[in-house]
C-alpha cells in the first residue's frame, strides 16, 4: 500500500513539473574555442537546443579572458571573400536547435587578455531574452 502511495505522489510530482515545463530549458552543448595568443582574437562555437514550445534569442555574450565578446557571422561577400557580420540577435526556435560552427555563427572573443592553450577552459555567460543568463564552460581545442 505504501508503495502504491509513493508510486501515486511522484506520479503527481510528474505531472506538476512537467506541465510548468521546469525540464523545458535551453541547454548549450559542445562547447570549444580556438587556441590564440594574447591580444589576438579567438572563436567560440557551440550548440543551443531549444526543447521548449517557446522561441528564444542569443542577445549576447560576456567572458573576462577578452577585452570584447561579440556573435558574428561569417559570410562570403559578392567578390568571394569571407567577411563578418555582427548579429544583435541570433533566433533560437521552438523545439529546435542552433549550430555556432565555423564558417557560421560563432563567438568571437576581441583582444584576448591572456593566452588560450589547447586543454585549457574559461566560462562564457551567455545572454538569452527568455532563459536569462547561461553560464557554460568552454575548452579550448585545435580545429578538426
Ligand atoms: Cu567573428
Amino acid at each position: 500500500m505504501k508503495a502504491v502511495t509513493t508510486t501515486l505522489v511522484l506520479l503527481v510530482i510528474l505531472l506538476i513539473t512537467s506541465a510548468c515545463g521546469i525540464s523545458d530549458g535551453i541547454a548549450v552543448l559542445d562547447a570549444w574555442a580556438r587556441p590564440g595568443f594574447r591580444g589576438d582574437n579567438s572563436t567560440v562555437y557551440l550548440t543551443i537546443n531549444n526543447p521548449s514550445n517557446q522561441g528564444d534569442g542569443l542577445i549576447g555574450a560576456t567572458c573576462d579572458v577578452a577585452g570584447g565578446t561579440e556573435i558574428h557571422l561569417s559570410k562570403m561577400d559578392a567578390a568571394g571573400t569571407m567577411t563578418m557580420e555582427r548579429q544583435e540577435r541570433v533566433v533560437i526556435p521552438a523545439k529546435d536547435s542552433v549550430e555556432l560552427a565555423p564558417g557560421g555563427l560563432h563567438i568571437m572573443l576581441v583582444n584576448l587578455g591572456k593566452n588560450l592553450s589547447v586543454g585549457d577552459t574559461f566560462p562564457v555567460t551567455l545572454e538569452f531574452q527568455r532563459a536569462g543568463d547561461i553560464t557554460i564552460e568552454v575548452e579550448v581545442k585545435q580545429p578538426d
